[in-house]
């Protein structure tokens, strides 16, 4: 089952048989090699059990050299092969659309370098977000994005989608902080097999691009580490990753606000960056749907601002829980601003007098700030647990777009209308909830409904991509484009990109056995 999205198998793929497995276990072990349909069930499907797969078998590697080998085979087996990671891709692209085997980089999960006057890192591919930077926290640095999905994403898979995340608006993005990547690409570059020297490393046979550099400056020709930062899975498999760390935060002030109106929310923005400038590290808002289905689908979540903190009832619809569109008594929206210093009182200081400014111009109308690190962490878990929230309620049509900021919200109202007006409002139970990166001009548009429908999807596409591609924005500001966006590219890329896409690809993997049916539109026939 993968929803909406027509693709047929690639009949020039070869097929899984038991002389494969037989290799793929001489390499890699026993428990190196899943074949059992119980133990191969999460690898076929995603994080949301929207899309679902179908492989014979998913692989376990433990070392660069084992990547290398199990590539070189499939390339010559002609074996399609999907990377997976912590398996949160949002998009479709981590799991099998067919029989694709399942590169897994669960078991490539150590440190191998930390430089503590730098604060690079590296890693391999399959280290957890939340570990590193557990890790990095005990040496004083921390990672420099954070997500909700922490605790299960792998770094190769953050950078292989260009993950975003809660703190970008202070620490960039991936195209920034990482300094090298160790690659293993599907096929040997004729020419460069043996080559090793020059500090590039790579040898073998070709196929192990070794970036892995971890120094700041470095312009030496092309940044080739940049086409896979973001190319999810489609041009090869990241095994190891370099990164530059932050120092960790003396001071972390937290503040959750309540805004009447969008234009409200946009003109806390711009104060917060105007006040909180130099100590600004994250800038996140939601709609108040949202905030009562994270505190109505997940135990212990609250929200600080309402009265108990809990989900009001009344209103009816939104299916069952008393979630509707209207803000039921609190307010439309709510704020989390957020700052990294290294001077409380300082910061403290600094974020009372932006509270006194926002609440004195009208852009806030309640407010509260964290006064601990567990009701800083309780606050987070509001705005972070909304798409959890989303995915019990149950299907869930998920848009990850970029906008400009002070007009973004109008999508969720446009969109609102426009489903309400042909028989699918909250009475019906679907909502349509508008969340994220306010700081990075990135919405999240999601449109929550008691079960997937066709009628229902068809007012949804092509409307959005329409829609985003009209105000220059962007189908995908974080979560990539997978199978879900494949057929859509050309609403956010010209001919000409998709073409030069297209090319680079065929360079790096003539057969498509990289990932295959994900990013790009197939060719026009
Ligand atoms: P996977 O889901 O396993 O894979 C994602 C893609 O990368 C796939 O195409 C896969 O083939 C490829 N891939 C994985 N590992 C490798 C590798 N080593 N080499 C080559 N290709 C590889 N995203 C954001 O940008 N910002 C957010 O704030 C955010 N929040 C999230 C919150 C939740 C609760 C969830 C479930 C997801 C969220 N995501 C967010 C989406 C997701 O993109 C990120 O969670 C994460 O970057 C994916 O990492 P992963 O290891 O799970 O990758
Ligand atoms: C977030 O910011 C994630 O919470 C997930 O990017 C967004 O589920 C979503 O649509
Ligand atoms: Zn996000």
């Amino acid at each position: 089952r993968f929803l909406h999205v027509a693709v047929e198998r690639n009949a020039a793929f070869g097929q899984i048989s038991e002389k494969d497995v037989a290799f793929f276990e001489q390499l890699l072990g026993a428990g190196g090699v899943v074949t059992d349909p119980d133990a191969l069930e999460p690898f076929n499907r995603d994080w949301q059990k929207k899309y679902v797969g179908n492989t014979k078998v998913a692989l376990r590697p433990r070392t660069t050299e084992q990547v290398s080998e199990l590539l070189r085979y499939c390339y010559s087996r002609r074996l399609a092969v999907v990377p997976q990671g912590g398996n949160t891709g949002l998009v479709g692209g981590s799991v099998p659309v067919f029989d694709e085997v399942v590169v897994s980089t669960a078991a490539m999960n150590r440190v191998l370098e930390f430089d503590e006057v730098s604060g690079t890192l590296v890693a391999q591919a399959g280290a957890v977000l939340q570990s590193l930077d557990e890790y990095a926290g005990q040496r004083g640095f921390m990672m420099p994005l954070d997500l909700g999905a922490k605790g299960s994403c792998h770094i190769g898979g953050n950078v292989s989608t260009n993950a975003g995340g809660l703190r970008l608006v202070r620490y960039g993005s991936l195209h920034g902080s990482v300094l090298g990547l160790q690659v293993v690409l599907p096929q040997p570059l004729a020419g460069a097999a043996g080559a090793g020297s020059g500090g590039g490393g790579g040898g073998g046979d070709g196929r192990v691009l070794d970036l892995l550099r971890t120094l700041r400056k470095d312009n030496t020709g092309y940044d080739l580490k940049q086409l896979f930062i973001g190319a999810e899975g489609t041009l090869g498999i990241i095994t190891a990753v370099a990164i530059q760390c932050a120092p960790r935060p003396a001071s972390v002030q937290l503040a959750l606000l309540a805004c009447p109106s969008f234009p409200a929310v946009t003109a806390a923005l711009r104060t917060a960056r105007r006040m909180l400038g130099e100590v600004l590290s994250a800038v996140e808002f939601l709609d108040s749907p949202c905030s009562h289905l994270a505190t109505a689908h997940l135990e212990g979540v609250r929200n600080p601002l309402l009265q108990g903190g809990a989900a009001e009832g009344g209103g009816g619809g939104g299916g069952g829980e008393g979630v509707t569109h209207g803000s039921v008594g609190s307010a439309p929206f709510y704020m989390l601003v957020e700052t990294h210093g290294s001077d409380a009182d300082h910061d403290q200081q600094k974020m009372e007098r932006f509270l006194e400014a926002v609440m004195g111009d009208g852009s806030v109308v309640d407010g509260t700030l964290a006064a601990s690190e567990a009701q800083a962490k309780s606050i987070w878990r509001l705005r972070e647990g909304v798409s959890e929230a989303l995915v019990r309620r149950g299907a869930v049509y998920k848009y990850d777009v970029s906008l400009p900021t002070s007009s973004m919200y109008e999508l969720v109202e446009a969109l609102r209308a426009r489903l309400a007006a042909a028989g699918f409002g909250a009475d019906a139970g679907v909502l349509v909830v508008g969340y994220g990166h306010i700081g990075d001009g990135n919405l999240h548009l999601n449109i929550s409904a008691p079960r997937y429908d066709d009628g229902l999807l068809s007012l949804i596409e092509p409307y959005v991509y329409e829609y985003v591609s009209r105000h220059n924005g962007s189908i995908s500001a974080e979560h990539g484009i997978g199978l879900m966006k494949a057929q859509c590219l050309s609403y956010s890329k010209g001919p000409v990109a998709v073409e030069l896409m297209r090319r680079i690809k065929e360079v790096v993997d003539p057969y498509g056995i990289m990932n295959p049916y994900k990013v790009l539109p197939p060719r026009p026939a």
